[in-house]
């Protein structure tokens, strides 16, 4: 096994306090993830407090603990555990948080991460986080409760897109395997996931679909919703889940775009990529990061400018990365 991860466990078993958090906007990697390190390290009779900038979603607060992440200033643990964030100015001001720890392990799976920690968990092979945290926890104890086992499942499946994308693993199905064995119900957990929505929703995703636009070579798809369209709809950002991945659906797409109004001149963008086209340089570039397939930033602006400037810089540097010097 991994040096760092036997390493991450003997501080983890003589330890106390924790506090452990991950990247903005959590998506189901992060939230799982911290969920199933808090609920063990409790188990094991320590302090383990899970810090997210913002609530859970609602699309994830069946998962038993989600009820318990604070979103305030905390005092200072012995250890703070950051979660699938390729780097610290991910996790937003819970950063200062951090810093007030005086041991940060740094526990991930993004090519990108700079190794912010004192301890590294780093292996990019992983298609969830999920998959490094059980490989950890089964090295601190014997076996998981049924909730550890959903929130890793929901991690693993959430960052996998239900076992399709490229880093789905045999690795991967063997994770999913043992966590079903150890009492998860994936037809359970993929309906609380998948199956909650609302008519609304359909019809927010009806709006959204009349958005795409396909650039004149076919290779890049955008797509939008805007405030009014939740306005008219009825819908909540609950609702747009999995939304990003329409665009690349699209036959000859090679990078899909989706761009969501947050109000106040603010724009939250996912780029996708299908599989040997990297949209997380684009991501870095303006400011926000991910995975090759994977990525995303918020920016200010105006949302045809925005669509406008990404049309060029990926065709710039995705789809024609030779016609630049670097
Ligand atoms: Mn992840």
């Amino acid at each position: 096994m991994e040096k760092a991860q036997k390493t991450i466990a003997d501080l983890i078993r003589r330890s106390q306090t924790f506090l452990i958090t991950s990247h903005i906007d959590p998506d189901g990697d992060a939230i799982g993830s911290a969920l199933a390190i808090s609920s063990v390290l409790m188990r094991l009779g320590k302090s383990a407090k899970v810090l997210f900038e913002e609530p859970v979603p609602l699309t994830f607060d069946f998962l038993k603990g989600s009820d318990q992440v604070i979103t305030a200033s905390t005092g200072p643990c012995e250890v703070a555990i950051v979660v699938d964030a390729a780097g610290l100015d991910r996790v937003g001001w819970v950063k200062d948080e951090v810093a007030k720890c005086p041991v940060v392990v740094n526990i991930d799976h993004h090519g990108s991460n700079d190794n912010f920690g004192h301890h590294n968990l780093v292996l990019t092979s992983a298609g969830a986080c999920g998959e490094i945290v059980y490989s950890l926890l089964m090295d601190l104890t014997d076996t998981l409760t049924v909730d550890e086992a959903e929130a890793l499942y929901v991690a693993i499946l959430s960052d996998t897109g239900c076992f399709r994308f490229p880093t789905t693993s045999a690795d991967t199905l063997r994770t999913a395997a043992s966590l079903i064995d150890a009492g998860v119900k994936p037809y359970h957990t993929a309906s609380e996931i998948f199956w909650k929505r609302s008519p609304s929703a359909l019809q927010l995703l009806g709006g959204a679909l009349s958005t795409i636009e396909v650039t004149n070579d076919g290779a890049v798809a955008t797509m939008e919703i805007t405030q009014r369209m939740f306005a008219e709809s009825g819908g909540t950002p609950k609702d747009i889940e999995g939304f990003a991945n329409y665009p690349r659906s699209i036959r000859d797409v090679l990078v899909g775009v989706f761009v969501r109004e947050m109000g106040d001149g603010l724009f939250r963008v996912s780029l996708r990529a299908r599989e040997g086209y990297r949209v997380d340089q684009v991501a870095k570039a303006f400011g926000g990061g991910g995975h090759p397939t994977a990525a995303g930033f918020r920016i200010r602006g105006e949302i045809d400018d925005i669509k406008a400037r990404l049309r060029s810089e990926i065709h710039e540097t995705v789809l024609n990365p030779e016609s630049t010097s670097d």
